[in-house]
C-alpha cells in the first residue's frame, strides 16, 4: 500500500513538473531601483527625482529612496526588494502646482521574438489614516497609480491601476488605494498597505520594443505611495516536432546488412529524433539530430518508429517503416 502511494506521489510529482516546464516563465527585464544594474536594460526617465527644495527626510517627494529618506505617517515601508524603491507624496508640494501627477518612463525594452509576456511589480501605500481621494466620491480630483505599456509606438494600454476604495474619512483601509478592476475610478481589488504587495498582469501582445510608464497622482500630506522591483517575463511557446516520414536506402536488406533510414520531418523545438523498435516509445535503438540513422534490422522484418524528442516538447506520435530482411543466404 505504501509502495503504491509512493508511486502515485512520484507520478503526480512528475506530471506537475512536466506541466510546469511547459509554461516556464523567464524574467528578461527588471528595474529594482537599486544603485547598480537597474534597470537591467533600456532607460528609466523620471519626470523628477527628489524632494523639491526640501532636505531629507522629505515631507513631499517623487524620488528613488530608502525609508530613512522620507517622512512617513506610519514608520516605514516593509517588504521592499533590496534597500531602495520609488516613493511619492504630495507631488505638487515638492514641484509646484500643476505637478500633482509625476511620471516615470521605462523605454527601449527589447521584446523581439518574445511571447507570453507578463509584468510583476511591488506596490505599497499608506492605508492608516484615510488619505486618498477619488472623483467618484465627489472630491475635486482622483489620486492614483497607473502603470501602462506601449508596443512599437502604438497607444499606451493600462496594465494595472489603483484608486481610492471609499470615502470614509477615518480608519485603517478607508480612503485607501486598491486595485481598480471595473473602470469607475473606485478601487475594489486588493488594498495597498505599508507592506509591499506583489501584483502580476499579463501583457496580451507581442512586438519589438516595449515601453512602460507609471503615472502617480498625489497632492496631499500622508498620500504616501511606493513601488519597487518591476519585472517583465516571457513564457516561450513550445512547438512540437512534426510526425516524420521514413524511407530506407535499401529495403529489403540481406541478413546482417545495414540500411540508412532517411527521416523527413521538422524537429521544431525538439532536440533530436529518437528511433525505437517494438513500438513508439518502446525499445530505444538510438537518437540523431541529423536526418539519417543507420540500422541493422533482424529478420524476418523489423519495424522502426521515429519521433522528435527533447527540449520542451511532449513526445507524440511516431512515423514508422518496416524493413524486410531477405532470408536468402549469400
Ligand atoms: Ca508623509
Ligand atoms: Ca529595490
Ligand atoms: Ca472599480
Ligand atoms: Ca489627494
Amino acid at each position: 500500500m505504501t509502495n503504491m502511494k509512493q508511486k502515485i506521489t512520484l507520478l503526480l510529482f512528475m506530471i506537475s513538473f512536466l506541466s510546469w516546464e511547459g509554461n516556464a516563465q523567464t524574467q528578461f527585464w527588471s528595474d529594482t531601483f537599486e544603485d547598480v544594474g537597474a534597470p537591467s536594460s533600456g532607460t528609466r526617465t523620471p519626470e523628477n527625482d527628489g524632494g523639491g527644495v526640501f532636505s531629507t527626510p522629505y515631507p513631499s517627494y517623487f524620488a528613488r529612496v530608502t525609508n530613512s529618506d522620507i517622512d512617513l505617517f506610519f514608520g516605514s515601508y516593509s517588504g521592499q526588494e533590496g534597500s531602495k524603491f520609488w516613493a511619492a507624496e504630495d507631488n505638487d508640494g515638492a514641484f509646484g502646482s500643476g505637478n500633482e501627477e509625476q511620471q516615470i518612463d521605462f523605454t527601449n525594452i527589447n521584446i523581439s521574438g518574445k511571447t507570453g509576456l507578463s509584468f510583476k511589480g511591488l506596490f505599497a501605500a499608506n492605508n492608516q489614516n484615510a488619505a486618498f481621494e477619488s472623483l467618484a466620491f465627489g472630491f475635486t480630483h482622483s489620486d492614483y497609480i497607473i502603470v501602462e505599456y506601449q508596443i512599437d509606438g502604438g497607444p499606451y494600454v493600462p496594465l494595472i491601476r489603483f484608486f481610492a476604495n471609499n470615502s470614509v474619512g477615518t480608519g485603517v483601509n478607508n480612503k485607501s488605494l486598491a486595485e481598480e478592476l471595473s473602470g469607475d475610478e473606485i478601487g475594489e481589488g486588493t488594498i495597498l498597505t505599508t507592506s509591499f504587495g506583489e501584483f502580476t498582469k499579463t501583457i496580451p501582445a507581442t512586438g519589438t520594443i516595449l515601453n512602460l510608464r507609471i503615472r502617480v497622482f498625489t497632492n496631499g500630506g500622508s498620500e504616501e505611495i511606493a513601488f519597487d522591483n518591476f519585472r517583465l517575463f516571457e513564457a516561450p511557446v513550445c512547438t512540437n516536432p512534426t510526425v516524420p516520414t521514413l524511407a530506407a536506402s535499401a529495403n529489403p536488406v540481406c541478413n546482417s546488412a545495414s540500411t540508412t533510414l532517411n527521416i523527413t520531418g521538422t524537429l521544431n523545438d525538439a532536440t533530436q529524433w529518437a528511433i525505437y523498435t517494438g513500438s513508439c516509445g518502446g525499445s530505444l535503438v538510438g537518437t540523431t539530430a541529423t536526418s539519417t540513422f543507420v540500422v541493422t534490422p533482424t529478420g524476418p522484418s523489423t519495424t522502426y518508429y521515429v519521433r522528435g524528442e527533447g527540449g520542451c516538447v511532449t513526445p507524440g506520435s511516431c512515423g514508422s517503416i518496416t524493413i524486410n530482411v531477405s532470408t536468402v543466404s549469400l
